[in-house]
C-alpha cells in the first residue's frame, strides 16, 4: 500500500526521506505518478487537482499539508466520507503570531503613513496610544487566532476575538456568533482575519463589515483571499474610512501583475508567507495519523466536513 503526495513545492526526494524516518516500509508516490489507484491508502497533499482523490477507492486518510482545508472542499468530487486531518503545530502558530505582531505594530505605530511621508519628504510626527489603549480584534479564535491573541496580549494590547462558539481565554475579550459580531467590530481598531474559508466566511470582509469598524481602522488578512471583497477594501481605503491594510492571501495566487491592490499606497502585500509548517513536523503528524487510521483510531486534528474546517 502507498501514500500519494502532492505539493506545489517540488521537493520529492526530501519528502520521501522525511516520511521514511517514521514509516520506512510505506511507499510514497508523487502525483501525477499514481500507479494503480487501488494501491493508495493515504494522501498527503495541498491543492490536489480536482477529481484525483475521488478516484482512489482504498483511501483510509487524507492529510492536508497546511492548516487550511478549503483546498479540499473546493474539489466538487472530494471524498467527504474519508477521514481527513489538517496541521496544527506550535511552530506554525508561532510563525503566524510573529506575522500578526509585525503588522499590528506597523499599523499601531503608523508605519504605512511614515512610508508615504518618506516618499514625499514630509516630517510629521504621529503619536501612537499606549498598547493598552489600542484595541485589536481577531476574527477566528482557533489554533492561530488564539496564539496571535495571546502574543498581542503579552505586549499589553487590548485584544478581543470572535469565534463561532463561546470561548474563555485569559486576558482576551471573547465574542461569538453572528449576534455579537457588531459589538466586536465597533471596538476594533486593528482587525485581523484568521478564519477558515467556508461558505459562511466567504466575502466576510466586505463593505458592510468595514462600515461597522471605527473610522481609521486597519485590516490584516492572513486568512484566505476570498474572505475579502477587494473592491470594497479599495473603496474603504479611498474614502479614508480604513487607514491601511496588509494582505497575505488573494483570490488568485500569485496575485496577477495587473491587480490594482499592488499599487495602492495604503496596501502592503506579502506573498502568502504568513506562516508555514516545517516539513519534518508535517511528516511526523502524518505518520502518527497513518498509524492511528490503520489501528481504526480517530485522527489527530481531524476536520469536520460538515463545518468545513
Ligand atoms: P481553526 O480551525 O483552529 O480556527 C478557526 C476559528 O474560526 C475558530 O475559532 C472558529 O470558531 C472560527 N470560525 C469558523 N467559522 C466561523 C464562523 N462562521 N463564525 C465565527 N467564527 C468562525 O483554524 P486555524 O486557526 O488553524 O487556521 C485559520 C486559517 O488560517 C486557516 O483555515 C487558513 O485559511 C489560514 N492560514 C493561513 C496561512 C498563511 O500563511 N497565510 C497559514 C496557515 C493558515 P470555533 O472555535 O467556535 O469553531
Ligand atoms: C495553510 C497555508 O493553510 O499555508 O497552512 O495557507
Amino acid at each position: 500500500m502507498a501514500l500519494l503526495f502532492h505539493s506545489k513545492i517540488k521537493r520529492n526526494d526530501w519528502w520521501q526521506e522525511e516520511i521514511a524516518k517514521h514509516i520506512p516500509d510505506l511507499e510514497v508516490r508523487f502525483y501525477p505518478d499514481v500507479g494503480n489507484p487501488e494501491d493508495i491508502e493515504f494522501a498527503l497533499c495541498f491543492a490536489m487537482p480536482h477529481g484525483v482523490l475521488a478516484g482512489l477507492p482504498n483511501l483510509k486518510g487524507i492529510f492536508s499539508l497546511g492548516a487550511g482545508v478549503d483546498h479540499f472542499f473546493n474539489d466538487p468530487d472530494f471524498p467527504r466520507h474519508v477521514p481527513m486531518a489538517r496541521v496544527v503545530d506550535p511552530e506554525l502558530t508561532d510563525r503566524m503570531s510573529e506575522y500578526v505582531v509585525q503588522h499590528v505594530l506597523n499599523h499601531h505605530r503608523y508605519q504605512h503613513q511614515y512610508d508615504q511621508q518618506q516618499k514625499e519628504h514630509v516630517w510629521k510626527e504621529r503619536h501612537a496610544p499606549a498598547a493598552r489603549d489600542r484595541k485589536i480584534g481577531i476574527l477566528g479564535l482557533g489554533a492561530l487566532g488564539t496564539g496571535a491573541a495571546e502574543m498581542l496580549r503579552n505586549l499589553n494590547f487590548d485584544v478581543a476575538g470572535w469565534s463561532r462558539s463561546a470561548k474563555n481565554i485569559d486576558g482576551i475579550t471573547c465574542f461569538h456568533g453572528a449576534d455579537q459580531l457588531d459589538r466586536f467590530l465597533a471596538r476594533t481598531e486593528i482587525l485581523i482575519c484568521l478564519l477558515p474559508l467556508t461558505e459562511e466566511t466567504t466575502g466576510i470582509l466586505n463593505k458592510e463589515l468595514f462600515a461597522k469598524l471605527p473610522e481609521g481602522a486597519a485590516l490584516i488578512n492572513p486568512g484566505r483571499g476570498p474572505h475579502l471583497v477587494e473592491e470594497d477594501l479599495i473603496d474603504a481605503l479611498n474614502s479614508d474610512h480604513l487607514s491601511a491594510a496588509t494582505l497575505d492571501v488573494f483570490h488568485q495566487e500569485p496575485l496577477p501583475e495587473d491587480n490594482p491592490l499592488w499599487d495602492h499606497p495604503k496596501i502592503r502585500i506579502t506573498p502568502h508567507v504568513a506562516s508555514i509548517a516545517a516539513p519534518d513536523r508535517v511528516a511526523a503528524l502524518a505518520a502518527q495519523n497513518i498509524l492511528r487510521a490503520r489501528a481504526g483510531e480517530p485522527l489527530i486534528n481531524q476536520v469536520d466536513p460538515d463545518k468545513g474546517y
